[in-house]
């Protein structure tokens, strides 16, 4: 079969870059915890003519004409969105997790109002507030951490006394290298004692919530939650706005994204949302969360055995971050390298409180979605991991490593990505 046979004729560069790319993701194990593979269907939607069209506003209020189709793809996008995570309001539009969390601060928040959030060396994401972003120009960050960086515990006494001296506005739960399940009513009880709306950023779990393979926390009375569509939920690159019983909060999300933040949504990427969604209510999607879980305890094993120190202790959701600098004598950086030798993509991560540099940091993070995606099982998944820590404990064996190469890639071609073109 000839691949994207009109970027061929018509781009030579443009094609090269994309079926390098398609080689590449064929060939090796992703690891990254926040990437994975979509379907034949999700990829087909994404590259619909939808992209041709413009459709400032919401169903059925809409700036432009010719949106009969548009306002029946959002439509559904945003039903089925409700369903998966039991919300009563759902706003598909922001292009990623970073616009879902700004214009969720925006549509909540007045300048100079505070949120307490995820420290991000704990754990937290960038747009928790990190020094680095605008968002600290306009809102106040304060943070918890850890409390015990070998469990993973949270100190909510601590987060308690915080949220009543600095008194913040919005309580943020989530992270994006935080290997525990939060304890959600202890957030929302301290939340209500303080005033705050509670808000969970659950990009990275989404689709073990909505798989039911981990807790949701609107089961716990969360006001909102903020997600990617990508990550465990398997969806096209994209973000997401959830509410549950407060229609003035949803009101606040709908203003807060289109006309506050963004120009017109990306009608191709809903219809993708649309269909991704759609898989995610399917049975067969709950096998997969709950196969996440069980892949990356087999590979927490491994690591346990051979006596690498895993932040948190392990890991109780998809991802692992392991202090490889401590534990193997290699940085994050050097180990991202190496296992890229062998075919496998994962990437440095900082560990709580790491004394190196984020860009050669202790620690590296990996996790199981995209390779559960390909069909992997524990037995596969451990044997990863195994290869993995051989990999770097043999850091100069350059046999041992192009052995594992021919591995990774046999297990590549006997579990290929289910929509790749090549
Ligand atoms: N870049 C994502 C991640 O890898 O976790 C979060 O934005």
């Amino acid at each position: 079969m000839e691949l994207f046979p009109h970027i061929k004729r018509q781009d030579t560069a443009v094609y090269r870059a994309i079926t390098g790319e398609e080689k590449r993701q064929a060939e090796g194990l992703e690891l990254i915890p926040s990437e994975n593979y979509v379907s034949r269907a999700v990829r087909e939607a994404n590259a619909s003519s939808l992209t041709n069209k413009y459709s400032e506003g919401y169903p059925g209020r809409r700036y432009y004409g010719g949106q009969e189709y548009t306002d029946a793809v959002e439509t559904i996008a945003i039903e089925r969105a409700k369903k998966l995570f039991g919300a009563t309001f759902a706003n598909v539009q922001p292009h990623a997790g970073a616009p879902a969390n700004i214009g969720m601060y925006f549509g909540l928040l007045e300048p100079g109002d505070t949120v307490l959030g995820m420290d991000l060396s704990h754990g937290g994401h960038l747009t928790h507030g990190h020094p680095v972003t605008y968002l600290t120009k306009i809102f106040r960050f304060v943070r918890y951490k850890m409390k015990n960086v070998e469990t993973g515990e949270i100190d909510y006494d601590e987060m308690r006394k915080v949220a009543k001296k600095e008194k913040p506005k919005i309580l943020l739960a989530g992270y994006s290298a935080y290997p525990r399940e939060l304890d959600y009513a202890k957030f929302v009880k301290i939340a209500e004692e303080v005033g705050a709306y509670s808000v969970m950023d659950v990009a990275h779990i989404a689709g073990l919530i909505a798989g039911k393979a981990v807790k949701n926390p609107f089961d716990y009375g969360f006001d909102v939650m903020t997600t990617t569509t990508h990550k465990t939920l398997r969806g096209p690159r994209g973000g997401m706005i959830l509410t549950r019983e407060n229609a003035d909060i949803a009101k606040k999300m709908d203003k807060a994204i289109f006309p506050g933040l963004q120009g017109g949504p990306l009608m191709h990427n809903i219809a993708a949302k649309a269909v991704c969604f759609g898989e995610a209510l399917s049975p067969k999607f709950r096998v997969y969360a709950k196969q996440i879980l069980k892949n990356a305890k087999a590979m927490e094993k491994v690591f346990a055995k051979h006596s690498v120190r895993m932040i948190a202790g392990g890991t109780s959701n998809h991802l692992i971050l392991a202090d490889v600098y401590g534990s193997l004598g290699i940085s994050g950086k050097d180990a991202e390298t190496l296992l890229d030798e062998v075919g496998i993509t994962l990437n440095k991560n900082s560990i709580a409180d790491d004394t190196r540099s984020p860009m050669d940091p202790s620690g590296i993070r990996f996790g199981t979605p995209a390779i559960t995606t390909r069909g992997f099982k524990e037995k596969e998944s451990a044997r990863v991991a195994e290869i993995m820590v051989e990999t770097l404990k043999h850091k100069t064996d350059k046999k041992r490593h192009r052995v594992a190469r021919e591995e990774i890639r046999r297990l590549c071609k006997k579990f290929p990505i289910p929509a790749s073109f090549v």
